[in-house]
């Protein structure tokens, strides 16, 4: 994961949204689960022998698969019988997780789930012949998880008419593709699909706009405003960094991928993080993030103001790796502990990386999260506003009182901290002093 250090952060923009209301769930969730999971499963990061380097849900346009074979080929043999849609949110609402955003469509476009919009999906092209969205929607209504779609609105390589830098140029010739074809069959249709027979959605996440005109942006934002009024659309519905009209469309912004946004003035945004190398399941890819690394990124995330949503790929089997599980699971037990960190926190103006970890914020209380234990055992804050009333860390069993020396700063108001911590980290994790 980047951090501050590197370059190719979104476009800091402040634009009046109206929206304090429908992103209040949203801003206390903090942490969320993203699914990668389509067709290219079922290749898994391998084409005709070869490993094919890169993340796996791109593996089509790498290789340039015809159509026609992927079609045959491979959802012809995708069977996720494993799948199971409660084990799954379960997953997610014990890694501490409020909400998931699934592939409904990514960019190979191929719908996973039961579309009459076309038959490049789910039910009529696998031998599965289920709707997954279905169960899974169902799944997140009985364990109060909220559910959003990912939908690839610009990219499509099935459709002929879905012309822009990603086209599919090896079935298709661009010559007489028509945007506003594929965008009036397949994009808009599609979305309408989805945000009108899974009951609430909350979340429309879009992704890859390039160069896309606002006025379709506009058309899709409001179509789905008009289908479920409460829901949130992502900043990706428009280019990374667009700045023009229409950017009240979106309720918040999506950073780069893998990419922790340094800005504290960037009112809403999310982090985007995998658990993985990849964000579609790849076989060789099996460089798993640990607990101890999420619960980095996630406390980072929430001290910079974001909110994370962290991606899982599900194989063809339809089942995330036991390791990732793991992983989840352990993050989730921490969470248990020690979540006030966490959910409706914001971030600080301290927020830049310190040596020892970052610090995350309530009304009232700084928590400090504590990654490297300090050498000397106590940590130095300078720059509070407040006089300090109590210091302690959160263990399993309650408060830990934690001795702490205070001054205020010679011909300033400035407040200068020095807290001894415990002998020891409380938590193998993450220690959080508050
Ligand atoms: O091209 C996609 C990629 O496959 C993946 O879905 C990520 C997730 O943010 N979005 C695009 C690249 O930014």
């Amino acid at each position: 994961v980047q951090t501050e250090a590197a370059g190719n952060a979104a476009t800091v923009h402040h634009v009046e949204r109206d929206n304090d209301e429908r992103l209040a769930w949203w801003r206390e969730a903090k942490f969320g689960l993203f699914v990668h999971w389509g067709v290219y499963v079922v290749l898994a990061g391998e084409y005709q022998g070869e490993t094919v380097p890169g993340i796996g849900e791109w593996i089509q346009y790498k290789k340039q698969i015809p159509k026609q074979e992927y079609l045959k080929d491979y959802a012809g043999k995708f069977n996720p019988t494993e799948f199971n849609a409660n084990a799954f949110v379960r997953m997610a609402r014990d890694a501490g997780m409020k909400f998931i955003v699934i592939t409904a469509k990514h960019h190979d476009g191929f719908a996973m789930y039961d579309s009459a919009v076309s038959a490049y999906n789910m039910v009529d092209a696998t031998p599965y012949g289920k709707d997954p969205l279905k169960a899974l929607a169902k799944a997140c209504k009985k364990y109060d998880i909220r559910l959003g779609f990912y939908y690839s609105h610009r990219i499509d390589w099935e459709h002929p008419d879905a012309i822009c830098d990603r086209y599919n140029d090896w079935d298709y010739n661009p010559t007489n593709a028509v945007f506003d074809r594929y965008w009036k069959e397949k994009s808009m249709p599609q979305v309408k699909e989805l945000l009108s027979q899974y009951g609430d959605v909350s979340l429309l996440w879009v992704d890859m706009a390039r160069g896309l005109d606002i006025k379709y942006a506009r058309e899709m934002a409001e179509m789905a405003r008009s289908l479920q009024p409460d829901i949130l659309i992502n900043s990706r519905i428009m280019d990374e960094g667009y700045e023009g009209p229409g950017m009240e469309l979106w309720d918040y912004e999506t950073s780069s991928d893998n990419y922790i946004h340094p800005q504290l003035d960037m009112k809403d945004w999310e982090a985007i993080v995998t658990t993985t190398d990849s964000w579609g399941h790849k076989k060789v890819d099996t460089n798993f993030r640990s607990a101890k690394q999420i619960v980095q990124v996630l406390v980072s995330v929430v001290s910079k103001g974001g909110n994370l949503l962290l991606n899982v790929g599900p194989d063809a089997t339809g089942v995330v790796d036991p390791a990732i599980q793991q992983h989840l699971k352990n993050v989730g037990v921490w969470l248990d502990h020690y979540g006030e960190t966490v959910y409706s926190a914001k971030g600080t103006p301290f927020s830049r990386t310190h040596d020892w970890g970052v610090i995350t914020r309530k009304p009232g209380i700084l928590y400090l999260n504590v990654f490297e234990w300090p050498a000397g055992g106590f940590i130095d804050l300078s720059g509070l506003q407040n006089k300090v009333k109590s210091v302690y860390a959160l263990t399993e069993e309650g408060k830990l009182p934690l001795s702490y020396k205070q001054k205020v700063i010679k011909n300033t108001s400035v407040h200068h901290l020095n807290v001894m911590l415990p002998d020891r980290p409380v938590s193998v994790l993450n220690t959080v002093i508050a």
